[in-house]
Formats: C-alpha cells, structure tokens, sequence
C-alpha cells in the first residue's frame, strides 16, 4: 500500500479475517452511482449495494447536498426532552411510506439497535396492558437480527452466538424455511414449505401464549444465505400471532426500501406485521440510521400514565441525529423522484432470468432470487467449508465486481439504479469465474 495508509493493526475489522485481510488489502478509496474505485484506481461494480444499504447507488447529488446542509445549519440536538424539525418529518414520512398503521416510529442508529428497541417494546407494550407474563421472544434458526445481546438470542446463527455465552433467557426458535430437496433452483417464491409456520403452533404448546409476547423474522432471510419464505408462510405466521395475542416483527433491514420491488417486504407479501425494523436503505447506508415502525395500539398503549412521565425508558444519544435525518428525507426524494422501487420491480424478471441462466456451471446446487436479490449457493469443497465461495469473492475483486459471500453462498443485491447491461457486467464476471473454480 502506499503511504496513505500508515498502520492496518489498531483497526480492528468487523466480520473480517484480520490476518487476511491486513495480509493483502482491499481498499475502496471512492464511490459513484453503480461503482467503486479501488486504492490502485480500479473501477469495481457494487453488486451488493455495499451491505444491502446504497440502494440509490453512490454519492448521489440530492442525499449529498442535504447533509453537508445540515452539518452547517444544526449538527446535533439532544435527543431526549429536546427535538428537531427534521426527525419529526422523517418520522412522519417513514410512517406514510409503511403499511397499515404503522404510524409510529422509534430511531435507532443501526439494524441491531432498532431489532432491540423493538423486543424491548414488544415485552414493555404487554406489560403496560396487563399482561406482564408475557417475555418470551421467539426467533427462527438461521435468522439474523444483528448482533446485539438481544439480536443474537434471537437470531439463529450459530457461529453469532456460540462464542458469547448463555444469551437473553427466554428464547425459543421456529425451524428455518431451507428445504433444497423441494425446493432448488425455484424461480421467485419456492412452492414448499408454508406448514413451517405451525412450529409456532408447536412452541405456543410448550410454552403456552401467555407467556410468549412476539415473534421475529426476516420476511426473506438476507444474512444467512438469502432464503425466500415459502408461498403462504408469513400469511400462517400472521395467523397464528393474531389467534395467540403475540406480535409479530418483521426485520425488513434488508427487505426495507425497494429491495423487492414494494416500499416494504411486508407490501410485496400482503401481510401487516406489529412492527417493522429498518435501517440501511433509509438513509442510503450515507449516514447510519435504524429504527421501528409500531402500530398505533402499541404506541397508545404507552400513552396512559401521568403525562410528565417518560413513557419507554429506551433510547440512545443519536436517535434521529439530524445528519441522519436530513439523508433519510433527501433518499426518501430520491426513491420517489427515481421511482425506484418500481425500477426494481420491472428489472425483477431480467434480474431473475440472469440468475437462472447460472444453472448447470460447475459447483452450482441452488439459485435462488427475488426482487433485486440474489443467491447463488455452491457446493462446498470436502472439509473446507467458505473456502470456494471465498476464492469467488477474491476473483471476483480482482476482475472488477463486489459481491458478498456466507458460507458458501453468493449473496447479490445491487443498487436499484442498475440498467441491464449492468445486470450483463454483473453475470459475465461471474459466471467466468464460476467456471474457473477449483
Ligand atoms: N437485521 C437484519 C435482517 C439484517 O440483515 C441487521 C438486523 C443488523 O443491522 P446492523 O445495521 O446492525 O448491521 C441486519 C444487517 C450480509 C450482511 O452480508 C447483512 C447485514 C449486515 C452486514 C452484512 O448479508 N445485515
Ligand atoms: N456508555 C456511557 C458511559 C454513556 O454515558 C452512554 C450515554 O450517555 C452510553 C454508553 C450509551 O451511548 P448511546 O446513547 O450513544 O448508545
């Protein structure tokens, strides 16, 4: 490297092989619209929206200008018993943009802290009516819910929580969605699987309702793998919450904002959860930002005591930092102006046919997509599990595109500005280095 970069050891990167990495860096020095710029002046194509997040693509005008704005005219407020005008607006758009009445909405600075902000609300909100009982949280095995306390408790994967001891008490798990002997190589929303939800009806009888206050899922599981819900899963998940009196949150931290086509997962699947976690795509991953959208009966139901009492003892320094907020109304703009969220529905079959067209390359065992998502799984080499998608990811690098990699599953969402022969670029490269793969 050159003498930009004095000393690679104090950063201590997260989600990375340190060694590695220190070992042979790789370096974005730039970013505009669809692509990168690397340290060495290469021009990488984001295929992934950095990590879900950019989905306006890079440094656009609107969401630029809107925050150096900011900066000068009011940099922070103190967020708790003080206000600014620009997070009650973001609030209130956020809130129109959402289904239903999920007309209320709680910030956080990142996806983990909006998925605890919503199990704390989940198990105060049962309090408040009454039914104090009510503490157990339930997640799902492979879900990923960031990587607080609370999140890893709840998520279900386990190399995220095996390291770091005994968790939040009173968990329990629905089994994940996966089934590839049905499923592989489906088109959209695999055919099998809905009976999944009834795990749910499994754990009511175990633990009984009335202790159990909410369930979370990802409505497409992002993290793990990109993993669709079966056709009619989430409706039976809503079913069984409403017939049992347990709310039902849907981590949209990657399906938020345009990623399948609608303003929400939740839009796209027809189905109205209690409470939306967001974050990334809010502010086009420029200023960090999370939060939780709540319906009104869960926010009335705070609204009771004397009214010079805080209401939900919760919340941090930066929620609704006005940065933030400002780069949440100007990528709210954006979308709209762009319409976006359309693109991304009309590029879906194009997007679709490219993944699809991946079928029979060497080590391919599943593809699997949706909106502008997707996931190519490849065989894992015999006792080297990560290694082959890993070496993908590297080739990838080297012959000009970013692509994310679990396990060994290539997870793929671009910018919702893509065109199609971005798509082209994208499904060139790497369907030549699939084809050199050990
Ligand atoms: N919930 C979900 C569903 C997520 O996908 C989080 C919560 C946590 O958000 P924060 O902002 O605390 O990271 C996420 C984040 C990947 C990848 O490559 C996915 C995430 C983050 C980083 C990488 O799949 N998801
Ligand atoms: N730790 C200490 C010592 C603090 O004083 C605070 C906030 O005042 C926090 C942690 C929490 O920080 P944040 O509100 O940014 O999450």
């Amino acid at each position: 490297m050159d003498n930009a970069v004095n000393n690679l050891e104090a950063f201590w990167m997260p989600f990375t092989a340190n060694r590695q990495f220190k070992a042979a860096p790789r370096m974005f020095v730039a970013a505009k619209d669809m692509y990168y710029t690397t340290a060495e002046g290469r021009q990488v194509i984001d295929a992934t929206a950095g990590l879900w997040c950019v989905n306006a693509g890079h440094a656009r005008p609107r969401i630029v200008e809107a925050v150096q704005k900011q900066v000068e005219e009011l940099d922070y407020a103190p967020a708790f018993q003080m206000g600014h005008p620009r997070v009650f607006e973001a609030a209130s758009r956020i809130s129109a943009l959402m289904p239903g009445d999920l007309d209320h909405v709680f910030f956080a600075n990142s996806g983990s802290e909006a998925v605890d902000s919503a199990l704390k609300i989940a198990i105060a909100y049962h309090r408040a009516r009454g039914e104090g009982t009510r503490t157990r949280l339930i997640g799902r095995e492979r879900g990923y819910h960031g990587v607080g306390f609370g999140g890893i408790s709840v998520g279900g994967i386990v190399k995220n929580r095996m390291f770091f001891g005994s968790l939040l008490t009173g968990v329990d798990h629905l089994r994940d969605t996966h089934d590839p002997e049905r499923n592989a190589f489906t088109r959209g929303l695999p055919e099998y699987g809905a009976e999944r939800a009834d795990d749910l009806e499994r754990l009511v009888n175990l633990h009984d309702a009335s202790t159990i206050a909410a369930v979370i899922v990802e409505p497409v599981a992002g993290s793990t793998g990109v993993l669709m819900p079966p056709k009619g899963y989430l409706q039976r998940l809503r079913e069984i919450c409403d017939k049992h009196g347990i709310l039902l949150i849907f981590d949209e931290v990657i399906t938020g904002f345009g990623r399948l086509g609608s303003a929400f997962a939740s839009d796209y699947f027809g189905v109205q959860p209690d409470m939306i976690t967001f974050a990334k795509g809010v502010t086009n991953g420029v200023v960090p930002m999370g939060g939780v959208g709540v319906r009104k009966h869960i926010y009335d139901a705070f609204m009771t005591g004397p009214e010079n009492m805080i209401e939900l003892f919760h919340g941090y320094t930066y929620s609704g930092h006005p940065l933030a907020a400002a780069a949440a109304l100007a990528t709210l703009d954006t979308y709209k102006e762009e319409g976006l969220f359309e693109r991304a529905a009309e590029l879906s079959g194009y997007w679709e046919d490219a993944v699809h067209a991946l079928k029979g390359l060497p080590h391919v065992i599943d593809l699997r997509n949706l909106g502008l998502i997707a996931g190519i799984e490849l065989e894992p080499i015999p006792d080297k599990p990560t290694a082959r998608a890993f070496d993908a990811f590297l080739k990838c690098y080297e012959k000009g595109l970013l692509i994310r990699t679990t396990g060994d599953i290539i997870a793929m969402s671009p910018p919702l500005i893509i065109s199609k022969e971005q798509i082209d670029q994208i499904f060139d490269i790497l369907s030549g280095v699939i084809k050199t793969l050990d």
